[in-house]
């Protein structure tokens, strides 16, 4: 019997290959290839004076150096604009080689290529740039102040500015008999995927070809872009992702300076041409997020129920803007998470700063979000002194609510409606969890023994599988094997796995068969990418549309083999019979490796399933046409999923923590999720995509912070000083699954890969406030901030 159907936790198949150190990463191609190396800013804010780069030119095995001047044609134009939007009154993307203006530290400026790494990294110490040096503004409250400017032609350093309105909020608060105002912030952060950034690059001069490796999170649209820039047809543009070690939201930036330069270069000079980006440059070259201050006004009725809400936030995007509004649109759309906000206004300020481009990076804006939402959630409890469950509780929007309409405008320009969701039954599930109604008893226990213990609770929405299209392919070829192709690409999701699933479950063959290739141009060339938690919805739903398909043609040649009804089959286990035969009755079942030659008119004599087919017509059937109209040869289909809008995620999780009243360390004794993500494709990596989303969440919450001082210097551009937690620090998770299926697409799915990080800096400041007594509101909180805000509370 087949054991991979929907729903079966069965294990990674790519993990006994990845862990075997098989996997085939970017840095793993291309050795022959000559090395890029970049000369990058040292300065946060200068103007490029000139390049000299003289001496450089006598390092042995040097190729190449290139500034901008040597950029030809589009390559040396500014880099695109990938969502423009028309709150963006002043989008600004870096040149791949700065012109004139280095806006933050590491910007590259210079591009050398060698005959190895070594070579390239020694010339780029000998080029010598002259820079005029310009005051920078670094942090949130400098852009907004605006005494100093980014770019010389925007004013106040605002890149945009958006109100998203349903009611009138201000009235609404000002009437209401509960007022609290909350200032809060969130800290950069970035993404750090173990393996960084990186692309190689061949030109084919007979073919007229490129062919680019890169360890992106988006080929097809690297394709498109290189296509453009290099004034390339797409068709001779092929665009892989090998193994991709991570990306976590920073590869599906696209095209990187890098990404156009290095093809740029392999053409131009002929030869395969590879960078690999080293850690420090990933620090201060690739993209960073969160970096949010926020000022919420809510008013609420004497039972907490929201009757106003009025959210204005300040979001750090950096030096650039390639993803425009992205971030603190996703921001103010989804903050709102299962409440009924009354009427809502929120504004926001998308500020420059001559600090590292900002782009979305797991939970993108969401946990900036989920963090206003549910601190002011723990305040309006606090203020009427009613536990915070029951605060929530009265705001959430109810299952027979849902479909809900909020009156806003979702980031994708489509209404902002929730599909479905119990959310009072996640939090029944949660509080049960995590034992929430007998905490109070060990709260007292402990305080009196002199520990300090509190806990914490948050909430959560996330819209999911967002448009406007993923596709698959699905062929049974004629030995059985079931080859599965889709664009979207891979970065540790399982996809190998979850897709076979549901190609294993749909066509009804062992899962073994099913070999499924992601992200490669060659193999499928419409694609999105993998991003906003879409692979499962999308690309799920695509290749479950496909091999219904394929599913549908071999009953149909089949059903003509066996002269039976096609309704009257189904496929078990690779075979395809005539329902409630007994197992090898004669003349009722057939295996599909055979149905895929006799649905091939051209059936070659040495095809190992030829044979077997001659008694369903013989090698070659010349009593039949060859091709009926409008039928096509053999079992392959393509099937396309665009949603009619996104759907919406739900989650709670709660901890419980303590903290040291010496040390002001603050340690997680418990982490607790329910997680709804419709129906399950596959239990066990969602799973792990919650665990490692907690994980990427404690870290921002207790560690990982970008320190930039105030000449634009980023402090910690390193693993020995970006604190990332390490298995000792992440708590064990204990996880719960609530599932609503989502009525917007075949397979009632929606997304997984972000939820886990969204509400844990909610839920630890939560749970640290209730152990210490006052409100935290700024993450992350390390022992020393916890340490100050006591010192500040105990003078108050
Ligand atoms: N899944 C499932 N059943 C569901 C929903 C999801 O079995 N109902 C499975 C999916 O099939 C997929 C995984 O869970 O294998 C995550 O699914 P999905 O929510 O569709 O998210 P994506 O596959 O689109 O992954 C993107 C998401 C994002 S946006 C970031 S950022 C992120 C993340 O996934 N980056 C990651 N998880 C990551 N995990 C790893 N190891 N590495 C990254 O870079």
């Amino acid at each position: 019997m087949t054991t991979s159907m929907l729903g079966e936790p069965i294990a990674r198949r790519e993990d006994p290959r990845l862990l075997t150190g098989q996997g085939r990463y970017l840095d793993d191609i291309g050795h022959r290839a000559l090395a890029a190396a970049f000369v990058r800013s040292p300065h946060a804010h200068a103007r490029i004076v000139d390049v000299d780069v003289t001496e450089a030119l006598d390092v042995d095995g040097l190729v190449a150096i290139y500034t901008h001047d040597d950029l030809e044609g589009r390559v040396g134009e500014p880099l695109p604009l990938l969502i423009p939007h028309e709150a963006l009154t002043h989008g600004r993307t870096p040149y791949a080689l700065a012109k004139d203006e280095v806006n933050h530290v590491g910007e590259a400026v210079v591009m050398v290529v060698a005959t190895d790494r070594y070579v390239a990294e020694d010339a780029c110490e000998r080029i010598r740039v002259r820079y005029d040096f310009l005051p920078p503004v670094v942090g949130i409250e400098a852009a907004r102040d605006a005494a100093l400017l980014v770019h010389d032609d925007v004013p106040g350093n605002v890149s945009a500015h958006l109100v998203q309105e349903n009611g009138d909020a201000r009235s609404a608060i000002d009437a209401a008999p509960n007022v609290l105002e909350l200032d809060l912030a969130i800290e950069r952060s970035a993404s750090t995927p173990l393996e960084g950034r990186g692309v190689h690059a061949r030109w084919d001069a007979d073919d007229h070809s490129l062919r680019v490796y890169t360890s992106t999170q988006a080929s097809t649209s690297v394709r498109a872009a290189l296509a453009a820039k290099l004034g390339l047809p797409p068709d001779r543009v092929e665009v892989i992702a090998p193994d991709v070690g991570g990306g976590f939201g920073v590869k599906i930036m696209h095209p990187w300076p890098e990404e156009v330069l290095v093809p740029w270069a392999a053409i131009r000079l002929g030869r395969e041409v590879k960078w690999t980006e080293d850690r420090r440059e990933h620090f201060v070259s690739a993209t960073h997020e969160r970096g949010q201050l926020q000022h919420v006004r809510v008013g609420f009725d004497d039972e907490g129920r929201l009757l106003g809400l009025d959210v204005t936030v300040w979001h750090d995007n950096g030096a650039y803007t390639p993803y425009g509004i992205i971030v603190p649109i996703i921001t103010t759309t989804q903050l709102l998470g299962p409440y009924k906000p009354g009427a809502y206004r929120a504004e926001f300020f998308s500020l420059y700063t001559n600090t590292v481009t900002v782009t979305p990076y797991r939970g993108a804006g969401r946990p900036q979000g989920c963090f206003a939402m549910e601190r002011t959630m723990d305040a309006i409890a606090e203020h009427l002194g009613v536990d915070r469950t029951v605060v929530r509780e009265r705001n959430f929007i109810q299952p027979d609510e849902m479909p809900f309409d909020h009156g806003l405008t979702f980031q994708d320009g489509r209404p902002l409606i929730y599909d479905s969701g119990d959310y009072p039954a996640t939090l029944e599930k949660i509080k049960k969890l995590v034992g929430w109604d007998d905490f109070a008893a060990f709260r007292s226990e402990a305080r009196a023994a002199g520990r300090r213990v509190g806990i914490g609770i948050g909430c959560y929405v996330e819209g999911t599988g967002v448009g406007p299209y993923e596709g698959g392919f699905v062929k049974v070829e004629t030995d059985g094997t079931v080859v599965v192709a889709t664009g979207l690409t891979t970065q540790g999701q399982g996809h190998q796995t979850v897709f076979a699933q549901v190609v294993a479950a749909e066509l009804g063959v062992p899962i073994e068969r099913v070999a499924v290739t992601t992200g490669d141009t060659r193999r499928f060339g419409y694609a999105v990418g993998t991003f906003a938690s879409r692979a499962a919805v999308m690309s799920g739903n695509a290749i479950a549309i496909a091999a219904r398909k394929v599913r549908d043609k071999a009953l149909r040649v089949a059903g003509e083999a066996l002269e039976a009804d096609a309704r009257d089959l189904e496929i078990v286990d690779g075979t395809v019979r005539v329902v409630g035969s007994p197992p090898g009755a004669p003349g009722t079942s057939i295996p599909l490796a055979t149905v895929a030659v006799l649905a091939n008119p051209l059936r070659y004599a040495f095809d190992r399933e030829a044979e077997r087919a001659t008694q369903f017509g013989g090698p070659v059937d010349v009593s039949k046409p060859p091709v009926a109209e409008g039928d096509s040869p053999g079992l392959e289909e393509t099937g396309y999923y665009s949603p009619p809008r996104s759907t919406f995620a739900n989650g709670m999780h709660a901890a419980i923590v303590e903290t040291d009243p010496d040390t002001a360390e603050i340690s997680i004794l418990r982490y607790c999720v329910v997680h709804d993500c419709g129906t399950l494709i596959n239990p066990r990596i969602v799973e792990g995509q919650i665990h490692g989303g907690v994980a990427q969440g404690v870290g921002g919450a207790l560690y990982e912070r970008m320190v930039y001082d105030d000449a634009g210097q980023l402090l910690n551009a390193s693993f020995m000083d970006f604190l990332m937690p390490y298995s000792t620090e992440v708590p064990v998770v204990e996880t719960d699954h609530q599932q609503t299926p989502s009525p917007l697409n075949p397979l009632g799915i929606k997304g997984a890969g972000e939820a886990g990080v969204i509400p844990v800096s909610a839920v630890i400041a939560s749970a640290v406030s209730d152990a210490e007594g006052f409100a935290v509101t700024r993450m992350p909180i390390s022992p020393s901030d916890l340490h100050e805000l006591r010192l500040r509370h105990s003078s108050e």
